[in-house]
């Protein structure tokens, strides 16, 4: 017998976090579902196959180039990276179709690690997190109003985010599950502040297919540090955001391309001097 301790720590992996987003977006409603006819399907389809054949042709695809695709293919859904390579690579031109006739506050993509129904907060709160939660404390705060200015009673935000390693809770091993996740129901102006830890930038799992393509493509895995948001109050439309922070790295060039300018914040320090804080608020187009 030897003395020495054996411990197992589970180590976060691509193919763990993505059967999680699978079977989270396989559990989840959207709103409306799509009742699209054969018609629609036909066109969808077809246009989609026929640039792929014009791709094939003008650049004489190979039949081993086209193995490595069949087999790449196979692998993205083995390792249940379906939900991070289409929202990273597709989404934000969705949303962009989606919300092009908004007036109020901006869009983008929601990405794969959303879960609904995260623990009610009132409109002062403090997200989930663990006692000693690594980072710069942040203060959010802000105001929800209609398109016509008036203040929306009975808001919410629902924000999540990674933390200071870049994991997002119920997307690896070790965290609350709750950790960094809450809704907050906004005082009967509109109003919120929400005490967090500041995200740190965020790299999509490298030990995948979607990190496999990444590297024989020689591009870069980073988003940059992001706050999701829902924002939604009765009698208007919901938004699905992010936030991102000036002059932080790869706000520029993120690979899912979801950075607008409108969506990049500028904190100050913090009054209390812990940490820094920002305000930006919302206007939510009606219903
Ligand atoms: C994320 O955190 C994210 O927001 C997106 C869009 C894709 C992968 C990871
Ligand atoms: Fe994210």
């Amino acid at each position: 017998m030897t003395d020495t301790i054996t411990e197992q720590v589970e180590q976060a992996t691509a193919a763990a976090s993505g059967a999680a987003a699978t079977e989270q977006f396989r559990s989840k409603q959207r709103t409306g579902t799509a009742d699209s006819d054969t018609k629609r399907v036909d066109t969808l389809v077809s246009e989609l196959l026929t640039a792929a054949h014009d791709i094939i042709r003008r650049h004489k695809v190979t039949y081993a180039e086209y193995d490595v695709l069949k087999s790449w293919l196979i692998q993205v859904g083995e390792d249940g990276e379906w939900p991070l390579f289409l929202d990273v690579w597709l989404e934000h031109v969705v949303e962009e179709v989606a919300n092009e006739n908004r007036e109020g506050s901006k869009g983008t993509i929601e990405g794969p690690y959303y879960i609904p129904d995260s623990p009610r907060l009132p409109a002062e709160a403090t997200l989930p997190m663990r006692d000693d939660e690594d980072g710069t404390p942040l203060l959010f705060q802000g105001q929800i109003t209609s398109v016509d200015g008036t203040p929306l009673a009975g808001a919410t935000v629902e924000m999540w985010h990674a933390d200071n390693d870049g994991y997002y809770s119920q997307f690896a091993p070790n965290l609350p599950e709750w950790n960094l996740r809450g809704t907050v129901v906004a005082d009967d102006q509109g109003n919120f502040k929400i005490h967090t830890m500041e995200p740190a930038p965020y790299q999509i799992p490298t030990d995948g297919s979607c990190g496999r393509l990444i590297a024989a493509a020689g591009w870069h895995a980073w988003r940059p540090a992001h706050l999701h948001l829902k924002v939604s109050a009765p009698d208007h439309q919901l938004i699905t955001t992010q936030l991102y922070f000036k002059g932080g790295s790869h706000v520029s060039d993120d690979i899912a391309s979801a950075v607008k300018p409108e969506l990049i914040l500028d904190p100050g320090p913090s009054s209390d001097g812990n940490g820094r804080e920002v305000t930006y608020d919302f206007v939510l187009d009606k219903a």
